[in-house]
């Protein structure tokens, strides 16, 4: 068996199709990772998740935020915006099986062994991975509970509350462990995101002075296993840690699709011609 796991799709299932013909990807043997942000951006939205769906047991996913968005959009509580490339999905036939499909799929994923985790945007300092599995567990069981969904989409966007604190409770409480595990990329010593940062890893265009790459932040308790993560194309596939990974090479920005093997740490990047190319 090999594991590979692969970066934002964003809607683009060629450059997919391309990284598994190229490793012989064996659908009876072989487990595929995504880290979130299938669909939306990219023209094959509705492909990627069809294939998604269809291959549902050799493939792992947990939500990113735009799979999210797609959700509050079929649940009524958000208009699609200029740029989503959603409208196959939301016209078809079978959108609500599909929605249904994604209301289980968790926000933090690892193996058995737990020495590799996944996430759409990482592990902020300030949890330990238990405490992710814990807090993710939370939106998990939201999103699977009719009565809770709507309410938790209602209620999912907004930068605010802007840290964590252990007492926030209901909706708050999920919005803030949403935007940690979904949206987060840079973040100061103390918890607080800076949402408002989308470029590289200099934190010169931040409002705030301390804020940091969540991966550079120091932690109390160091973190000795593997974690995946994607939603951050300006790194170019490229966290510069050992321990977190960054997957996403920015396909749909005129980059590169990113695939890794987390056993032996082999790397593959598909760019938009379908050129593969290939490293350690
Ligand atoms: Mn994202």
């Amino acid at each position: 068996m090999a594991r590979y796991i692969v970066g934002d799709l964003q809607g683009s299932l060629t450059p997919l199709l391309a990284l598994l013909s190229e490793v012989e990807f064996n659908w009876g043997k072989d487990e595929l990772w995504l880290v979130g942000d299938m669909v939306n951006r990219g023209k094959q939205s509705l492909a990627c998740l069809e294939f998604i769906m269809r291959h549902d047991s050799a493939i792992q996913v947990v939500l990113g935020n735009h799979d999210l968005h797609l959700l509050a959009i079929i649940n009524d509580v958000k208009k699609p915006g200029k740029h989503d490339t959603l409208d196959e999905i939301l016209k078809h036939k079978n959108c609500k099986k599909m929605a249904k499909w994604l209301y289980q799929q968790p926000l933090v994923f690892h193996n058995k062994k737990q020495t590799q985790f996944m996430s759409h945007a990482g592990l902020p300092h300030i949890f330990s991975a238990e405490k992710a599995i814990e807090l993710s567990n939370e939106v998990h069981q939201a999103l699977i509970n009719k009565p809770t969904r709507k309410e938790y989409f209602k209620n999912m966007y907004g930068n605010t509350p802007e840290k964590w604190d252990e007492s926030l409770v209901g909706t708050d409480r999920l919005r803030m462990i949403t935007n940690y595990f979904t949206r987060m990329r840079m973040i100061e010593d103390d918890g607080t995101l800076d949402l408002t940062h989308k470029k590289g890893i200099n934190n010169e265009d931040t409002n705030s002075n301390n804020a940091q790459p969540w991966f550079k932040q120091e932690r109390d308790k160091p973190f000795t296993s593997k974690w995946y993560f994607g939603h951050w194309a300006a790194l170019e596939g490229h966290s510069g840690h050992d321990q977190f990974i960054a997957t996403d090479a920015g396909y749909v920005w005129n980059g590169k699709l990113k695939m890794i093997n987390p056993k032996t740490n082999q790397m593959w990047f598909c760019d938009s011609k379908l050129k593969i190319t290939s490293s350690f």
